[in-house]
């Protein structure tokens, strides 16, 4: 014991026997130390992610990828179409990193690859398993696909679905497949502008529709169905609550369609959470998403659930924000 050794360095006759207890009283004031500060070094290591973009360009044909025009780190083409998709490719990867500490698509570097100039006024942009794929648009209905950030966001998140919960792209869970995709590009675009859950459009795709098009986004998850009302590209026909839910054949089980509930859902536990959007209800949706406990045909009853036991698990069953997302899917007339 220290007060042992402390006496043998003040009263012990030998020099030689007071020196050993001298250092040895040193050793143990060190390893004392040591004990005493391990603890508090940080148990995950903190490196940077580091993103791998690659452009291609399909020179207006439907080929995949086509040529690689921009590899990362690259300078600018000069083609905005090209270097829009390069950035917005940067801002999502930055925000998984910063959000969720997710290093890209696979939560492994995965490369992310983006074909843009995809056919000729081809309106649409997709994930197509193993990149993302943007079309100019036609100029008459939509503007270029490479446009709005939370196109990218969604598109990408594609990907991370198909690495995690990998929800089948039919009815309900392709609906859900659908709706984290719109979450998280919304989730995107508010954490680059740094809006709370207050200050956020809520809209998808702004900026999308060409001019003259009657409408202001591509869908809206605050109001679904009210995103647009063209007589060239029908009405928006997103419905924001079960009863209004649409059995339908077309667009794998109305994936597109009813993806507007579970988005309503994530918006109305948004708001009520209050503050950023990514950082409380964006996080019960992602581990919900990644969790691993969501069977790849789960319908919205069952992810309702999924995402109350994730809340319950990080904020406790009686916590506001708990509340609020047993509150938000009731009020999308989901019963988890
Ligand atoms: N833009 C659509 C989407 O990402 C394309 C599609 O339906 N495959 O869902
Ligand atoms: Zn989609």
């Amino acid at each position: 014991p220290p007060h042992m050794l402390e006496r043998v360095v003040h009263d012990a006759e030998d020099p030689a026997l007071r020196d050993i207890a001298r250092r040895t009283l040193a050793l143990s004031a060190a390893l004392r130390t040591e004990r005493r500060t391990l603890p508090v070094e940080p148990p995950s290591p903190t490196e940077d992610f580091v993103p791998n973009r690659t452009i291609a360009d399909a020179q207006n044909q439907e080929v995949l990828p086509g040529e690689t025009v921009r590899g990362e780190g690259a300078p600018a083409t000069g083609d905005t179409i090209v270097d829009q998709a390069y950035d917005w490719l940067g801002v999502t990867f930055d925000f998984f990193e910063a959000a969720y500490r997710r290093n890209s698509i696979d939560a492994a570097g995965l490369p992310m690859i983006s074909t843009v100039h995809y056919g000729r006024d081809y309106d649409n942009a997709f994930w197509n398993g193993d990149q993302m794929v943007y079309g100019d648009g036609d100029g008459v209905l939509f503007n270029a696909f490479t446009g709005p950030l939370d196109v990218t966001g969604h598109e990408l998140v594609h990907g991370i679905t198909q690495y995690t919960a990998n929800l089948e792209y039919y009815s309900q869970s392709g609906a859900l497949n659908e709706s984290v995709s719109d979450v998280f590009g919304a989730l995107i675009k508010q954490w680059h502008l740094g809006h709370t859950a207050d200050q956020a459009d809520w809209l998808i795709g702004e900026g999308l529709l060409a001019e003259g098009v009657n409408g202001k986004a591509l869908r809206s998850m605050k109001e679904p169905g009210t995103a647009y009302d063209d007589p060239r590209l029908g009405k928006d026909p997103q419905p924001g609550h079960m009863d209004d839910y649409v059995d339908t054949y077309r667009d794998n089980g109305g994936v597109h369609i009813n993806s507007g509930i579970p988005n309503r859902a994530f918006y109305l536990a948004s708001v009520a959470i209050g503050g950023n959007a990514w950082e409380k209800a964006g996080r019960v949706w992602y581990d919900t998403l990644t969790g691993g406990t969501i069977k790849t045909d789960e319908d919205f009853a069952g992810f309702a659930a999924a995402t109350i036991a994730v809340a319950t698990g990080l904020y406790g069953a009686d916590a506001a924000e708990t509340r609020a997302v047993q509150q938000a899917w009731a009020g999308v007339g989901v019963q988890a």
